[in-house]
């Protein structure tokens, strides 16, 4: 288990006040300028060097992203650092913690991030559900400004940086980093293709770079605590430390931070008290928020939580959103709840996506009731594919995966609804 002494996140249940007094007194914000003196490019090989990927679902390594943005910005295309704190994604609720009672965290890291690749400023978009997240991240960044810690010459360190605070309206898909930079700019928060990736032309046409909340919120600790400590924890090409957020079916649902790479048996029974009813009561375990595809319980047992244990499964950590489901669950409906969720936040500017989306949502529905034919399994399985890579945005797959885990692992359970409803239907026309 992770010591205490090797936590990040020492105030996430919000023991302590998150003000900038509090947060001082955890060593956020201590000599600041000193992490920035060591130069720009000694930055990014750093965190390079920590091993830290991105936290926000896809696991890109955060120091090459930092490394493609131009080291020399023109003065009339700065670049920019954009932070996702648009956390929509069912089962994700760590940046929320974050936010709410660590936010010293996530400014200085903005800070010190927009050093790093030269950007003139960061914009931190949260969630338009976040009302009181909000209102902390307004009164964080401001008591920031007032202290000197950001604004011009930010902590003392010659450089000029700002931090903005802009609200989201309540859109899943404005999560997708080239839909948030829409959305940024004033306009309807729709995919963009990629490429060009947002370091080469992102938030108005100027060098962009999106991370995540969690991501840019370790920066300040892995530069003072050393890159070698931070890759110390996880396997290879899978380090650090992880806030890990458990939901469903467990004795105690928390968000928690560990090593990268725990094992999920030993993470659920040191953090929450076990499977709901035993162990032997376990079903399946979605375990990277909803997008990536479940897992069946026999399979995950032993699984190590990270990206590539769980791809070596064919899932994914995601955000590490796990979401635990008993045997009292029903797992047809589930997914059929989660496609519904893909149908209604598809932007629907490509028609694999917008079209498959509620394709595939009403043929789960009907297989949820068993009012599916038998041969309608397959053909759901081949739409799947035609919607998986065929999309302007991660979405897409989105809606695809979670319905091809299910068809891997629960077919009998299918095809056994569809069998009884045949047999139940064909009795009452016998009878009739
Ligand atoms: C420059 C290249 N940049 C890739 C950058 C790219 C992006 C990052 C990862 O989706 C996943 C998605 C959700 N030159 C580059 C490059 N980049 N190649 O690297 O890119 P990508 O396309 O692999 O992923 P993505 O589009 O960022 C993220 C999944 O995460 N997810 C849900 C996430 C939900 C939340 C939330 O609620 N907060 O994060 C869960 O699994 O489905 O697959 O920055 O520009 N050659
Ligand atoms: Fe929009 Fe879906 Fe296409 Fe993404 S995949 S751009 S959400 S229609």
């Amino acid at each position: 288990m992770l010591a205490d002494k090797d936590r990040i996140f020492t105030n996430v249940y919000g023991f302590q006040p998150w003000n900038l007094p509090a947060a001082q007194k955890r060593g956020d914000w201590d000599k600041t300028k000193d992490l920035m003196s060591i130069g720009q490019d000694a930055i990014i090989d750093k965190i390079k060097a920590s091993g830290l990927r991105g936290r926000g679902g896809a696991g890109f390594p955060t120091g090459m992203k930092w490394s493609f943005m131009p080291k020399e910005p023109r003065p009339d295309r700065p670049n920019f650092l954009v932070i996702n704190a648009d956390e929509s994604e069912p089962g994700s609720c760590k940046d929320r913690e974050i936010i709410r009672h660590d936010p010293h965290k996530l400014i200085e890291g903005a800070l010190i991030a927009g050093f790093a690749m030269r950007a003139r400023a960061a914009y931190i978009y949260i969630r338009g559900e976040y009302i009181r997240e909000a209102e902390t991240l307004f009164a964080a960044v401001k008591e920031a400004y007032d202290a000197g810690l950001l604004g011009k010459n930010a902590c003392k360190s010659g450089y000029d940086f700002d931090v903005f605070v802009h609200r989201g309206a309540g859109a899943y898909i404005c999560g997708e980093e080239t839909a948030m930079l829409e959305s940024l700019e004033g306009k309807k928060g729709q995919p963009r293709l990629k490429p060009p990736f947002p370091a080469g032309a992102g938030l108005y046409g100027c060098p962009t770079t999106v991370n995540n909340v969690e991501s840019i919120a370790v920066v300040p600790t892995i530069l003072r605590r050393g890159p070698e400590w931070f890759s110390s924890f996880g396997n290879e090409n899978n380090r650090g430390t992880k806030l890990f957020q458990i939901s469903g079916h467990v004795e105690k649902p928390c968000v928690v931070e560990e090593a990268m790479s725990i094992p999920f048996r030993e993470l659920i029974e040191k953090h929450c008290g076990g499977i709901r009813g035993g162990w032997d009561n376990l079903l399946a375990v979605i375990p990277g928020g909803s997008s990536v595809p479940l897992v069946p319980a026999a399979q995950i047992m032993d699984c190590p939580m990270d990206f590539d244990g769980l791809r070596a499964l064919g899932s994914g950590l995601g955000t590490a959103a796990i979401i635990v489901m008993d045997k009292s669950t029903d797992v047809v409906r589930a997914i059929s709840r989660l496609s519904y969720f893909y149908k209604h936040e598809s932007c629907g500017q490509c028609t694999p996506c917008r079209e498959g989306t509620g394709w595939m949502w009403r043929v789960m529905e009907r297989l949820r009731t068993g009012d599916a034919d038998i041969s309608e399994i397959d053909t759901l399985q081949q739409v799947t594919k035609q919607v998986e890579g065929h999309t302007i945005c991660a979405l897409g797959d989105a809606a695809a995966w979670p319905i091809q885990g299910l068809i891997r692992h629960f077919r009998p359970e299918l095809e056994r609804r569809i069998n009884e409803r045949q047999a139940g239907n064909g009795m009452q026309e016998a009878a009739e």
